[in-house]
């Protein structure tokens, strides 16, 4: 039997992949890691506890909030609070950033931001569902408390990012700018241990994941590309919860997509807390992610926290023939 790595062991032993680091960045993944572990605890009983169902307030992009979201939000910041070693946080459920005052003898060289539960919308109904998180080094002075705008750093600036699962098992899956490894949650011992060394993702896959029901809401371009899909006989697999969506195509390969509807013209996902840190992961792991007009999300400039993005993300091929279809088809019809 291999012997078992935790997160904390395989995080101080990577850690010597940054010269000069300074120990910090080892830490806040811990907090994250015992963070996951409590969020992990209440999902498993929330049938059990009175954390189902809707809670009486909605976010920042004014949307209903579940209970179990707030309690992965007070979870996530507390642990993230008492580490020391983040000077501050960004949340999707929260309308502002967080500055956390500094601890005494520690300067908080990093910043988190987090969905804390996403896709909120399969709680009551038992299916997966993740916490999405990026990391970004502070870039002013880290005496000063944390401002609004020292987040709003492209997608590219993030030092680390990483989602936890919780689905069948519990996972958590990372990324440090060195490739992206997963450990998978023993219950047993407590102690997320490494399962999935180095993952990579195929370069093409038999499924694709979109939301169907908004097929007729899709721009042109968009509609035509999932037909095409149709065509090849893909295989549809939507969970509704982008964590779970994305992690299949880690190991199954495939392709993501988000584009713009009606309702949400400038897509629904959020680019600080979804489609940023998703993306460096995906990349890490030889995937592409790009947003409706083909850009590289890491590169969008980030203008405020809640901006949204539209999304096209996985295997490399399946997102390159999406690029050829689109810019094809727009050829013909311009
Ligand atoms: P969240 O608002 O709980 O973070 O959920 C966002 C979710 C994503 O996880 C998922 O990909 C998407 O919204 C599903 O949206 P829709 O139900 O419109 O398809
Ligand atoms: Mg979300």
């Amino acid at each position: 039997m291999e012997r078992i790595v935790t997160l904390d062991e395989f995080i101080i032993k990577t850690q010597q992949d940054f010269p000069g680091s300074s120990g910090s960045l080892t830490r806040i993944l811990r907090d994250i890691g015992i963070a996951a572990k409590i969020v992990n605890r209440e999902v498993n009983m929330a049938g059990l506890v009175n954390i189902l169902g809707r809670a009486d307030s909605s976010n920042a992009s004014g949307e209903d909030v579940q209970k179990l979201d707030i309690f992965a939000n007070e979870v996530m910041i507390d642990c993230l609070k008492n580490g020391g070693e983040c000077a501050g946080v960004a949340s999707e459920e929260l309308e502002n950033v967080i500055a956390f005052d500094p601890v005494e003898g520690q300067t908080a060289e990093y910043l988190v931001l987090m969905d804390p539960l996403d896709g909120s919308s399969n709680i009551d109904v038992n299916v997966s569902v993740g916490t999405i998180f990026g990391i970004y080094k502070r870039e002013s002075d880290t005496n000063k408390k944390v401002a609004e705008k020292e987040f709003l750093q492209r997608g590219s600036a993030l030092v680390a990012a990483g989602y936890v699962l919780y689905g069948t098992s519990t996972m958590l899956v990372y990324t440090t700018g060195n490739g992206v490894n997963g450990f998978t949650l023993d219950p047993s011992i407590g102690e997320f241990c490494l399962s999935h060394r180095n993952m990579k993702m195929p370069a093409s896959g038999n499924y694709y994941s979109v939301n169907q029901g908004y097929y007729l809401k899709f721009d042109l371009e968009m509609r035509r590309y999932i037909d095409h899909c149709s065509d090849l006989n893909l295989r549809l697999r939507y969970i509704g919860s982008m964590v779970s969506d994305i992690h299949r195509i880690m190991f199954q390969g495939g392709i993501f997509l988000y584009p713009n509807t009606r309702k949400y013209p400038a897509g629904k996902l959020r680019l600080v807390y979804e489609g940023n840190p998703m993306s460096f992961i995906v990349e890490q792991a030889g995937g592409k992610a790009l947003n409706t007009k083909l850009e590289r999300i890491l590169d969008v400039e980030v203008k405020e926290l809640h901006q949204r993005t539209t999304i096209i993300m996985g295997s490399s091929d399946m997102v390159n023939d999406l690029q050829e279809f689109v810019e094809r088809y727009s050829a013909i019809n311009s």
